[in-house]
């Protein structure tokens, strides 16, 4: 014991930071470094009026990752097959030539676009994540139209509110009653339960939780809803129905604020209660209290989240959710209103950073979320232009999250394309890759981040060094520019902090570096009018459209130029409704998947710390007590599921929390971590969700068999 405290390196200082990961919590850390520089504990800043100390216990543990025994310190070439687990050491100068070559040679081949830069939100920092874009564009690549996360939710909240803001989510803390819908918060957001449990406290608010089986904040909930997965629009039906019905629809507000108030009711005359229990499978009741209860509370707070847009119906589920407190007037209430993300209110201007003055609008846009079909060569997934032949991968592990896997390992895996994975540690992207390359985590390189989930801008300054042999996202996309002839362009030849102070200076905010590196943090948040949309709502007549113009302009993530609309937009519906797009059960297939979030894992990040799989378990699959009674089942069984996108093995937990018929896989394990090597996304669809794309990961009918 003794000893031990002996060892302990003395506290030097607390470092000052921002949680990089695609959370929409994005909070503000202070992190314990030690004399021998190495990190200790990492801990929610008090001062942050948002984190208010709180972070989650897999970043609190950040010393076992950056520390991790796997982590990559070399770059490695490819030797014998691919995916063979044959590597060789070489040194960065090789490493750099080597991509640089393999570039210019697919390039005089096929024309610049035959080389697409692939990356996503492994970290969200603005310089490090988007850096990439500035090659991309100088080099006329390809450039990525960002579908996999976002799309289905931003459009149908935009499609609604006209713009991409809401209802301070600190302003949880003041309401009556708090609506968490399609977010498991306390896995995938934690500092929403801060705020909601004060409310609770301090003024003994009701916490509702919608979501399609009973997770950690369904647990949590006073009133809990658990409902068949893609059905939230008849839900949301109802309550709007019951509102005009009973005199809970604000008339006033609807007049002043909403596009056809009368048109949305007589509309609704024939989705009642008993219309929704059938399609929903809540009981009548449940859906009377859940409306008598937001009918007798001006301040209630939706809280709507990215889960139940996962749907092939998700963006018409979150304009019919965002539609009910349209239509009972929460909006006009402090602690009332909805919020889904605050991505439109930082103006940031990163431009300088992203290389946006050399973006060519001819240049295609490839579908991130269809990579196994770009690489297949189909020819709309390619919009006619030539095969891709040459990659270089960072914060993302394709391998793994991408849906309709077995397309995109295949892809990866053609001896014709060049693929460079810049990794922090062996993923299962970087196992297929030609060339492996090691990079810095966020505690080690300068960046600069934005909420999504709330309103601030953090800094988050290089706190300790990486090892010798590791290098930043910024420093491969600087010494590739020079080796592809476009280091002269603008932006280029400067340092993270230059582009930082770039930044701060276009997007107006009066600082650089050094001052925020003070400040730490800058709160962007809009005025009380403004985020309740008490101004307008972010249309030209300011009025809240319950008939959206779905194939519209005012669509957020759509790329300039021709995509879109895109899947079954036709059946898009002209007000609020259920609509069966989704993969709806058949006897073939008779139970629907959902591959929610696992709360120790963030996507695929974690998913290899001794902390975090220890404390999740195993990949499982959750079934329903009654479906393993008729299969004739027990926990622990091994069972295969699949569809026509392909199959694999998982062992069973029976369990009440999920609902008959309804399959539900947590986390994004390592394709390794499963019997066959293949991981959950062999199962999910790539085909794009309408109008403007999107993956429908939560929506999957699956067979299940035995023997496996
Ligand atoms: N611990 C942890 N935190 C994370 C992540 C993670 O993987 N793990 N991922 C991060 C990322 S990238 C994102 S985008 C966010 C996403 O965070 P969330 O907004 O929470 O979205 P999801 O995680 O996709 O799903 C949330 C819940 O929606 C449920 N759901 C699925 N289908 C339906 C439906 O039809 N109706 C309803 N009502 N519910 C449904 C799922 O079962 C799940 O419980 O979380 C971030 N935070
Ligand atoms: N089945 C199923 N699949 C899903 C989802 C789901 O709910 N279910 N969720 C989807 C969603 S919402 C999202 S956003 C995607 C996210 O998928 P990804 O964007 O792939 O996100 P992560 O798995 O968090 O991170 C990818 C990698 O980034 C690396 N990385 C982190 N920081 C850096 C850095 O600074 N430089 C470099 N070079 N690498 C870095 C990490 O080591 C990690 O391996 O997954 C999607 N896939
Ligand atoms: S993953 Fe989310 S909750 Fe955890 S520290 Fe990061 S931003 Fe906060
Ligand atoms: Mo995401």
């Amino acid at each position: 014991m003794l000893e031990a405290v002996m060892n302990k390196p003395l506290l030097a200082s607390t470092g000052h930071s921002a949680c990089p990961h695609d959370c929409p919590s994005t909070c503000a850390l202070d992190v314990e470094i030690g004399a021998d520089g190495r990190i200790g504990r990492v801990r929610g800043a008090r001062e942050n009026s948002y984190t208010a100390g709180v972070i989650c216990a897999k970043v609190a543990r950040y010393a076992d990752r950056l520390y991790h025994p796997g982590r990559l310190t070399n770059p490695l070439q490819r030797v014998g097959e691919k995916g063979g687990g044959g590597w060789r050491e070489i040194d960065w100068t090789q490493a750099l030539d080597l991509i640089a070559e393999r570039f210019v040679a697919a390039e005089q081949r096929y024309g610049s676009e035959t080389v697409w830069p692939y990356f996503y939100a492994g970290t969200m920092g603005l310089i490090q994540r988007d850096g990439i874009k500035r090659l991309t564009h100088a080099k006329r690549y390809s450039n990525q139209f960002s579908t996999i996360c976002t799309n289905m939710a931003w459009t149908g909240w935009v499609m609604g509110a006209g713009a991409l803001r809401g209802a301070d989510p600190r302003e949880i803390a003041k309401s009556d009653c708090v609506v968490i819908w399609g977010t498991n918060a306390v896995a995938s957001q934690v500092n929403v339960m801060t705020h909601a449990a004060r409310a609770r406290k301090e003024r003994g608010a009701k916490i509702v939780v919608i979501d399609i089986y009973d997770n950690a904040t369904m647990q949590q909930a006073d009133l809990a809803l658990k409902l068949r997965p893609g059905t939230d629009a008849a839900l949301a039906c109802a309550l709007m129905h019951i509102a005009f019905r009973d005199g809970t629809a604000d008339q006033p507000y609807l007049t002043h604020f909403a596009d056809d108030p009368t048109g949305l009711e007589i509309h609704l005359r024939s989705r009642g209660p008993d219309w929704a229990a059938g399609i929903t499978g809540l009981a009548v009741e449940e859906i009377e209290a859940f409306a008598a209860l937001i009918g007798a509370t001006q301040r209630t707070y939706f809280r709507l989240g990215y889960g139940f847009t996962r749907q092939r119906n998700g963006t018409a589920a979150m304009h019919a959710a965002l539609s009910v407190p349209a239509v009972y007037g929460h909006w006009q209430y402090e602690g009332g209103g909805a919020f889904h993300s605050n991505s439109g209110i930082f103006g940031v201007d990163a431009s300088l950073a992203t290389g946006t003055a050399h973006l060519d609008p001819e240049i295609r846009h490839l579908d991130q979320s269809r990579l196994g079909a770009v690489l297949a060569g189909e020819s709309e997934a390619l919009q006619g232009g030539p095969p891709v032949t040459a990659m270089l991968v960072q914060n993302t592990n394709p391998a793994n999250v991408c849906p309709d896997q077995r397309k995109v390992v295949a892809g990866l895996k053609r001896e014709d394309l060049f693929i460079a994975v810049h990794e922090q540690l062996m993923t299962d992207t970087a196992k297929l890759a030609d060339l492996v390359i090691p990079a810095t985590m966020f505690l080690e390189h300068d960046d600069i981040y934005r909420g999504g989930g709330q309103s601030h801008i953090t800094l988050g300054p290089k706190l300790v060094e990486p090892p010798e042999t590791v290098r930043s996202n910024h420093f491969v996309v600087e010494e590739l520019a020079k080796r592809l002839g476009v280091a002269n362009h603008e932006g280029f030849g400067l340092t993270e902090r230059n582009l930082i102070d770039d930044l701060l200076m276009r997007s107006g905010l009066e600082r650089d570096f050094s001052d925020l590196a003070e400040e730490r943090w800058i709160d962007k948040a809009v005025t009380f009018e403004d985020a309740h949309f008490l101004n307008g709502f972010g249309f030209a007549d300011g009025k809240f459209r319950f008939r959206p113009d779905w194939t519209g302009t005012v669509a957020p993530n759509r790329p300039p130029g021709s995509i879109g609309p895109l899947g079954d937009h036709g059946r898009l519906p002209v007000f609020p409704d259920h609509v069966d797009m989704i993969e709806v059960s058949d006897p073939s297939h008779p139970y629907k998947l959902a591959t929610s979030p696992a709360r120790q894992f963030l996507n695929s990040t974690f998913a290899e710390t001794e902390g975090s799989r220890s404390r999740e378990g195993g990949p499982v699959l959750m079934i329903h007590p009654e479906d393993a009674a008729r299969e004739d089942l027990a926990d622990g069984a091994m069972v295969r599921i699949g569809n026509a996108r392909g199959d694999v093995k998982l062992r069973l937990r029976v369990t009440g929390a999920t609902r008959p018929g309804v399959l539900i896989h947590e986390g994004l394990w390592a394709n390794s971590d499963f019997p066959d090597g293949e991981g959950i996304n062999v199962l999910t669809g790539a085909d794009p969700v309408a109008p403007y794309g999107g993956a429908a990961f939560h929506d999957t009918k699956v067979w299940l068999s035995t023997p496996v």
